[in-house]
């Protein structure tokens, strides 16, 4: 039996690692085996990419096309040599962050071009998606003092209030265009509460 590939989304912040081990906790108490995971990231040459893509350098700006093209390329990376295989073999997946992270960020805080997007994501997924995705809402403030609490900013996290306000509509958009496969949850309720949300969207959208 083929796994679920479930994917969380949210601004910085948002709660999305903790929740995903809350969901993994109730998954496998239904006796699914799980896997958990993040983009960029987790496979060796993703993580290279995801060091690249973080980090702040004096020597040289990344390009915003450079920050795409890598962002994809990570992806490309995880979903052969991971995420697709780990499916076949049955297991569920939970995502930190995955394609809709792009049209938020790159699309939305970064403004590129949606159609130039669009190719390459057709390129690297063609129609491969999620069966679910959690968009964990928290007003971008909220989120940006969660992870400012925790110390040195990122790359991302150094990024002006207005690059947060596009990020967010943008992901308020898509799911507005796409109620059946994004469950949005309410992110500044507590951990518990944004937990019993997601276990029943899993519950109601999907055969758990
Ligand atoms: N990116 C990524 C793109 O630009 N394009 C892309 O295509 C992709 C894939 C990744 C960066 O890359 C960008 C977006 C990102 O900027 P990252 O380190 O993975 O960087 O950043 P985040 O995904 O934002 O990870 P964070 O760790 O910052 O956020 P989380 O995982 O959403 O939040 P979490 O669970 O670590 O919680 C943050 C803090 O809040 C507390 C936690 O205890 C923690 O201290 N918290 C709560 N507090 C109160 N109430 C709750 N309900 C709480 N839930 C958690």
């Amino acid at each position: 039996m083929k796994g679920f590939f479930i994917t969380f989304e949210g601004g910085e912040g948002a709660g999305k690692s903790t929740q995903i081990e809350k969901t993994k906790s109730y998954l496998e108490s239904k006796g699914r085996k799980v896997i958990t995971i993040r983009e960029p990231g987790s496979t060796p040459i993703a993580e290279d990419i995801r060091n690249l893509l973080k980090s702040v350098r004096s020597d040289d700006r990344m390009c915003d096309t450079a920050e795409l093209l890598l962002m994809y390329a990570a992806r490309a990376q995880l979903v052969n040599t991971l995420i697709k295989p780990k499916l076949e073999e049955g297991f569920d997946i939970l995502c930190d962050r995955h394609d809709l992270s792009t049209i938020a960020y790159q699309g939305g805080g970064r403004m590129m071009n949606m159609e130039d997007i669009n190719a390459i994501r057709n390129v690297v997924l063609k129609s491969f998606r999620p069966d679910l995705t959690v968009l964990i809402d928290v007003p971008p403030k909220v989120g940006m003092a969660r992870a400012r609490n925790r110390g040195e900013l990122d790359r991302f996290e150094i990024s002006n209030a207005d690059f947060f306000e596009r990020v967010d509509k943008a992901y308020h958009d898509y799911a507005k265009n796409h109620p059946e496969t994004v469950a949005v949850v309410d992110g500044t309720l507590s951990v518990q509460e944004v937990s019993e949300q997601i276990i029943k969207n899993i519950q109601e959208r999907l055969d758990v």
